[in-house]
């Protein structure tokens, strides 16, 4: 792949995107081999868990490439948007939980990839926007859904209407990112997340995050009722049996091999 890094090492996948020259800003190349990247991962059972971020001490990602948006007509601008949506839904739908480490500027298209990971932890000079308003343009990998799920409509309506830069001081303060640490411990504090993430059981991990994602497409009731069959289809696996025994037996499970 030519923007894109896989590292693979103690059940960790570790994806870079990798185009400093252009702050790895996103064009139709990146985005696929990204998609393609995350659904490798996912499809290798000797990862539990994966982390994405971007290459530098500047940028996560400052966005969709603009300059080859400003070449598009709608029906290209269509394609793009429908192609970055899809590599969203891959991260967001990943079994495995994904943890952005937002290691700078993660701008428009940039912000919208790290709201589809599970965890976003943020450098201290990392700075969020959806600044497409500023183009002339609205976000289109998920912005205007995602951004208002997570930190409320008021904070979302204001990113997005007015395209400010959020610091990670800010970001933190209204949930759009669980911590911010200096960028020198950026990475291992999210290995150290990764990690305990790997010590739990893989079924009920991937069960616990499909669960979560259907609470906002099911009513209550519908989604209480999800939950409860998923509950008890985990008592047909040896990841549930070995997890319940392990605690009776006062020792650790091993849920993984
Ligand atoms: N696209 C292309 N190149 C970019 C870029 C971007 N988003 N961001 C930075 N670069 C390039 C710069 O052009 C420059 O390259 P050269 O000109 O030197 O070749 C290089 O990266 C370094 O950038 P700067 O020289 O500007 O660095 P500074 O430190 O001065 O400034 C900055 C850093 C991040 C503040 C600045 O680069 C900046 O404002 N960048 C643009 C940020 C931005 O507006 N991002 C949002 C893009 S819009 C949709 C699909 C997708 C989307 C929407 C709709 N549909 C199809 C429905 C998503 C939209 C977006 O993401």
């Amino acid at each position: 792949m030519k923007y894109i890094k896989t590292d693979i090492s103690n059940g960790i996948g570790t994806i870079t995107i990798d185009r400093p020259d252009a702050l790895n800003a996103m064009n139709s190349e990146v985005v696929l081999e990204l998609a393609h990247a995350f659904q490798s991962c996912i499809n290798n059972e000797s990862v539990g868990v994966l982390i994405l971020t971007g290459t530098g001490e500047k940028a996560f990602v400052a966005g969709a490439d603009i300059k080859s948006m400003q070449k598009m007509n709608p029906e290209q601008a269509l394609e793009f948007g429908k192609t970055g949506q899809n590599m969203t839904k891959v991260i967001e739908n990943s079994p495995k939980p994904v943890i952005a480490a937002v290691n700078g500027f993660a701008l428009g298209g940039g912000c919208e990839i790290a709201l589809a990971c599970h965890i976003r932890v943020a450098s201290e000079n990392a700075q969020f926007a959806q600044p497409e308003v500023h183009l002339g343009i609205i976000p289109g990998w998920g912005g205007t859904q995602r951004l208002p799920k997570l930190v409320g409509q008021g904070e979302a309506i204001e990113m997005i209407v007015s395209g400010k830069m959020v610091s990670a001081e800010k970001a933190l303060q209204i949930g759009l990112v669980n911590a911010v640490v200096s960028l020198d411990h950026l990475m291992k504090t999210v290995q150290g997340i990764a990690e305990a993430i790997l010590r739990n059981g893989p079924e009920s991990i991937a069960l616990s995050l499909e669960c979560i994602r259907r609470s906002s497409e099911l009513t209550l009731v519908e989604g209480l009722d999800f939950e409860v069959k998923s509950f008890s289809h985990l008592f047909e696996t040896a990841e549930t049996k070995e997890g319940l025994t392990a605690f009776v037996e006062k020792r650790h499970p091993k849920f993984r091999v």
